[in-house]
């Protein structure tokens, strides 16, 4: 899933695709180096960014969004936790919400993503982006992550989202210590056991940064692979990147690993 951020403010890729032929021909080399997927947000979720209202993030989001499910093949999936705007990305032919709020909206906006057909991506946060990172705490933050996201998907079924429409993902950076997000990290399999694909975000973040000591988010790309790769390793499905190309060479690799690469199958055939 590449990353396309249409706002003044995000902390990596923020300004630089404020132009929709700009934020087009961003997503077209995404889609050209590999991505199956290409997140439009509107808002930054930074931990300290101010909300938008919904008419802004709309203002921003929608030409985008037109100009992308025509010129793209792969789905395009808006990255926001406001009804409005989740409906408004639906009529425009978005095929995913990401919500980072996992549909606790409620049920018209789900109702309406089961009867599109859409799918939904359900992420846990601590709390709000403004405040998330101010006292974040968990009794065991593997299992209550575990058990959010379990209930979050058993309310998108029960209103009628069908379980192969639904990825879940414990959300790196929101509402969470450096050590709740290596926890998360470190033990990802568990969330990986609940049954539904797992999307991991954590492509130039500040536990990568914090990690490799590298300050700069655009410096980040070496960790973030690393990252990427323990994580494909622990079962994830989706991985929400600013750098596809590279990215998409990290996970051909480990799924080289995974499966054997072919190795089996010709040795068969001989
Ligand atoms: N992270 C960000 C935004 N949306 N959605 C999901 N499902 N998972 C994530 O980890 C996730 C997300 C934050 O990254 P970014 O969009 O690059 O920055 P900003 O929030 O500043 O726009």
């Amino acid at each position: 899933m590449g990353v396309l951020n249409v706002t003044p403010d995000s902390f990596s890729d923020g300004g630089l695709y404020l132009d929709p032929g700009l934020a087009e021909a961003h997503a077209l080399r995404m889609q050209l180096e590999g991505a199956h997927l290409v997140d439009v947000g509107g808002e930054s979720t930074r931990p300290g960014a101010s909300a938008v209202s919904a008419r802004e993030e709309i203002r921003r989001v929608a030409p985008v969004l037109k100009r992308l499910v025509r010129s793209l093949q792969i789905p395009v999936s808006v990255d926001t936790y406001k009804e409005d705007v989740a409906l408004a990305a639906l009529d425009l032919g978005a095929s995913v919400i990401n919500d980072v709020r996992a549909l606790s909206g409620g049920r018209r906006l789900a109702r309406r993503i089961a009867s599109a057909g859409a799918g939904v991506v359900l992420m846990h946060m601590q709390g709000n982006p403004r405040s998330m990172q101010d006292a974040p705490s968990y009794r065991d933050v593997v299992a209550d992550v575990s058990a959010f996201l379990s209930r979050a998907a058993k309310r998108a079924v029960g209103y009628g989202i069908p379980a192969d429409r639904i990825v879940i993902d414990p959300g790196f950076g929101f509402g969470k210590t450096f050590e709740h997000n290596l926890e998360l990290l470190m033990r990802l399999d568990r969330i990986v056991s609940l049954g539904y694909p797992v999307l991991v975000g954590l492509s130039r973040k500040s536990m990568v940064g914090r990690l490799t000591g590298v300050g700069e988010p655009e410096g980040r790309l070496a960790g973030s692979l690393a990252c990427a790769a323990v994580a494909i390793r622990a079962g994830a499905s989706l991985l929400r990147v600013h750098d596809v190309e590279a990215h998409r060479q990290a996970a051909a690799v480990l799924d080289a690993v995974r499966t054997g690469g072919g190795l089996y199958e010709s040795a068969v055939s001989l």
